[in-house]
């Protein structure tokens, strides 16, 4: 190359990075606390599944005492591929497992206890749910997830340093004969009465230490570096405070874990979590089907209809949650015939509801827009692309942006997500629209965050406007939605 050539390319090469530095400017400035790439794809799951399965599904029981024969586990006819094929028809995106439940059975061959499958006759002692139910999620494309009980009612060590060496000699086993694991569960309920090798005693333990949990956590990140923690305090997911799979209003996804002890946590702490947390910590919602965790007959009748388990969505996933709903597989070892079918219906809700965005490809105007840059441009809130977003100028922390529908609309169900990745800012929002030349208030709100749904009255608009009066930060907005509920939702409204 010539020194001509070589300077022709110099001079190009520097317009070219100018042209593009000045056509991409930087993301906004993340907040100190975010969250990570795993705790994004863990979000944008939304639905996913609990599998409550042991010997209590035999004795009809919540808690085993843990002096349950391993004889009493005996499924006819179990088949995983069933529980997977129904998770994924109603849009679940992972399954979770309960390998151990407090009553010490173990669902896998485990090589340090003869308190598992290896010792009931089903499949004369050679089965192994655990592989089972891995195999099956694979087939049908679902993450896995597992519990195992911190609790064992069964062990006579529980309670002494024994019990935690085979505890964690359980999680390597589970973490290192099943391939990828993404979430492993630990359980608040700990000690109390058990059988406990034949003791059959009460035994409490001091929920701060007796677990050593940071050792185990270190333990399960060394064996699965991609796997989320799931406890009362994280460090991933957090327990959201209750069982009825309701997020606050107000909700957080960020904690502080010193404040909070597994176990022992302040429920409204979990539920609304902290805007002043050090720590990012998904709401996880959990809530069954039936009344119990676990198959009890009796219950074949009390299976929640499909207008209460979307209820139940607005307030998990509709409160920037996820939503972990339980199945419990009938002694059969299936899927009960009336919960599938509360499924499918609940599914078909959300899929009617939420088809249109009738706010999708509308013309939006911000009252201010970084750099005003396309980048940040309003319109990158109806494009429904999670990844593009509007975002305002440094020193802004109030703003509002206005949609022209065209033509007058109607809808009742409102969606807004925030760019999650650059950390949760928004704390106080309005949304208004515009009827007969007025403004009238269509809701309020607080927290935003992955995602925010409201429900409103149905109503008739061209113009509606998002309000976002508070926030820590440069305020970001990735989609904005507008629906209108499938009449099967029946009335429901926030
Ligand atoms: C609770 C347990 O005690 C229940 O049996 C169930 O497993 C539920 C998900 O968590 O703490």
């Amino acid at each position: 190359m010539n020194l001509n050539t070589c300077c022709i390319v110099i001079l190009c090469s520097s317009i070219v990075m100018a042209f593009s530095c000045s056509h991409r400017p930087a993301d906004i400035p993340p907040n100190e606390v975010v969250s990570t790439e795993q705790q994004i794809a863990y979000q944008r799951m939304e639905l996913i599944g609990f599998v409550h399965f042991t010997v209590n599904t035999f004795t009809d029981r919540e808690w085993g005492y843990g002096d349950e024969s391993p004889d009493v586990f005996n499924p006819t006819v179990l088949n995983t591929r069933q529980w997977a094929a129904t998770a994924k028809d109603v849009g679940m995106k992972q399954l979770i497992l309960t390998a151990k439940h407090h009553d010490g059975f173990c669902l896998w061959p485990s090589d340090h206890t003869d308190h598992s499958v290896k010792n009931s006759p089903w499949k004369n002692g050679q089965g192994d749910v655990v592989r089972e139910f891995v195999d099956a999620c694979h087939e049908y494309g679902l993450r896995v997830g597992l519990y195992l009980s911190p609790w064992d009612r069964n062990h006579a060590e529980y309670g002494r340093d024994n019990y935690i060496r085979y505890y964690r000699d359980q999680l390597t086993e589970l973490l290192t004969r099943y391939g990828e694991i993404s979430e492993i569960w630990f359980d608040g309920a700990n000690g109390g009465t058990g059988y406990y090798g034949g003791a059959r005693e009460e035994r409490r333990i001091d929920r701060k230490t007796y677990y050593h949990w940071d050792e185990t956590f270190k333990l399960v990140k060394r064996l699965q570096p991609d796997l989320l923690i799931f406890s009362d305090s994280g460090p991933d997911i957090r327990w959201i405070g209750n069982e009825h799979g309701h997020a606050g209003e107000t909700n957080w996804s960020m904690l502080s874990v010193d404040k909070t002890v597994i176990g022992e946590a302040d429920v409204d702490y979990l539920n609304s979590g902290d805007p002043e947390g050090t720590t990012w910590v998904v709401g996880e919602c959990d809530v069954s089907v039936r009344p119990g965790w676990f198959y009890h007959e009796r219950e074949d009748t009390l299976v929640k209809t499909p207008q209460q388990l979307v209820d139940i969505y607005y307030k998990s996933v509709g409160r920037n949650g996820v939503l972990l709903l339980n199945i419990p597989p009938d002694r059969r070892g299936l899927f009960h015939e009336n919960d599938i079918s509360a499924l499918k219906k609940f599914h078909e809700i959300l899929e009617e509801t939420f088809d249109v965005n009738l706010a999708q490809g509308k013309v939006a105007r911000a009252s201010n827009s970084r750099l005003n840059h396309k980048k940040f441009s309003p319109q990158n809130i109806l494009d429904d692309d999670a990844d593009s977003y509007w975002a305002t100028d440094d020193s802004v922390r109030q703003a509002t942006i206005e949609i022209d529908l065209g033509d007058r609309v109607q809808f009742d169900r409102i969606m807004i997500q925030e760019p999650i990745r650059f950390g949760q800012r928004i704390s106080k929002f309005s949304v208004e629209g515009r009827v007969d030349h007025e403004w009238l208030t269509l809701t309020r709100g607080t927290t935003i965050g992955y995602k925010r749904l409201l429900r409103i009255k149905p109503v008739q608009t061209d113009r509606v406007r998002l309000i976002i009066m508070e926030s820590n930060n440069t305020p970001a907005i990735s989609n904005f939605g507008l629906y209108k509920a499938s009449a099967d939702e029946g009335v429901g409204q926030d």
